[in-house]
């Protein structure tokens, strides 16, 4: 049940997002600013659990034991992440059933970035480098969002994140200081993920529905664009260290910005790719509806059990 509004409520909520406090679920909150965490925090926890599959595409193909057992508990690890989210999400009244539903039904997003394939092992390690790098980025700042439960979940999923990050940058490394093949193949995997990793930080300022609003309720605290330069600055001299070129003839150093300047997005690209006509949008949406077909006896067999455990309870208290 939300919380009731008593007279002052909105001055309250106003005053504690002023005061840098934290809305927490028992606060009385505009419903524009609860739908609006239940979109954002839904769809963050959909990209994580979507995300799996690139990577989960290579576990079995891994070429050591230790990498295997390696990328086995990072993508448990993405795995976790949804379920903080979803939890995240609950504290605002959506159920769990319902944010699965709107996955499957295609009516919910998740981040377009996993509609792509991982073709080579070397996707495993621009994954980890460029797409976990990317997420740091967003999701640091998205530690000090207003919101308690979605904060609180943040600052766990960032430790995760960081030890993501550093297992693709190794690999990476390992492959730039092998054979030429295998640098090559880390070129390869660097042209493929560069651009659509940019895309993650979503449209332009101009463009984006959500972000005014939800820089003033201090949901989001810095925008698209703000991140998307900063991803872009650090990466620059990472992809240095590593021997390997951004794929981006515009990428130049600006004194006068002091920031990277970096050619233009291919924004019909992303569309498509968020309409659908992404290379893995059906595979993806698949693999989640026949996950959830195949754990329909778990569930049942789990609420079976509760039910046979709560008859017992009641007949032993009579
Ligand atoms: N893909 O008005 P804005 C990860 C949608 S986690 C798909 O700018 P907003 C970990 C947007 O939802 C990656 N859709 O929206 C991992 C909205 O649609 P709607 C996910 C996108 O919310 C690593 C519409 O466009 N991270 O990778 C995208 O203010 C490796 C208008 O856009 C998060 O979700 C996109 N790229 O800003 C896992 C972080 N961009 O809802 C496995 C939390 C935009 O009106 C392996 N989320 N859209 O139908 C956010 O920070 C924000 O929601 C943004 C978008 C920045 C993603």
């Amino acid at each position: 049940m939300p919380p009731i509004s008593s007279p002052g409520a909105e001055a309250r909520f106003d005053a504690t997002i002023a005061a840098e406090e934290k809305i927490e679920p028992r606060d009385w909150m505009p419903e524009k600013y609860r739908r609006n965490l239940v979109r954002q925090i839904s769809q963050h926890a959909h990209s994580e659990v979507v995300g799996q599959l690139p990577e989960g595409n290579w576990i079995t193909r891994a070429p050591t034991l230790r990498r295997k057992a390696t990328l086995l508990a990072k993508v448990q690890d993405e795995a976790g992440h949804g379920l903080y989210l979803y939890s995240a999400a609950e504290t605002l009244g959506v159920s769990r059933e319902q944010m699965q539903d709107d996955l499957l039904s295609g009516r919910a997003k998740y981040a377009s970035i996993f509609n792509y394939p991982s073709l080579t092992w070397a996707d495993v390690g621009a994954i980890g480098w460029l797409v976990d790098g990317a997420a740091i980025v967003n999701q640091i700042s998205l530690c000090r969002t207003s919101y308690g439960p979605y904060a609180r979940a943040l600052v766990r999923i960032c430790k995760e994140e960081s030890f993501h990050m550093r297992q693709g940058f190794e690999i990476m490394q390992t492959l730039c200081g092998g054979t030429s093949e295998q640098k090559a193949m880390a070129q390869d995997a660097l042209d493929r993920w560069w651009w659509p990793t940019l895309m993650m930080f979503g449209p332009h300022d101009a463009e984006s529905a959500h972000s005014q609003q939800s820089m003033q309720w201090k949901i989001k605290r810095q925008s698209n664009d703000e991140l998307r330069q900063k991803f872009v600055d650090q990466s620059v001299a990472q992809a240095e260290h590593l021997g390997l070129v951004l794929p981006d003839s515009d990428l130049k150093w600006n004194a006068a910005r002091d920031h990277y300047d970096f050619g233009a997005i291919d924004w019909d690209e992303f569309q498509r790719v968020l309409n659908g006509g992404g290379h893995c949008n059906r595979s993806r949406i698949k693999a989640r509806r026949d996950a959830d077909q195949d754990g329909e006896w778990v569930r049942e067999a789990m609420l079976t059990y509760a039910d046979k455990q709560r008859a017992r309870a009641v007949e032993d208290a009579a």
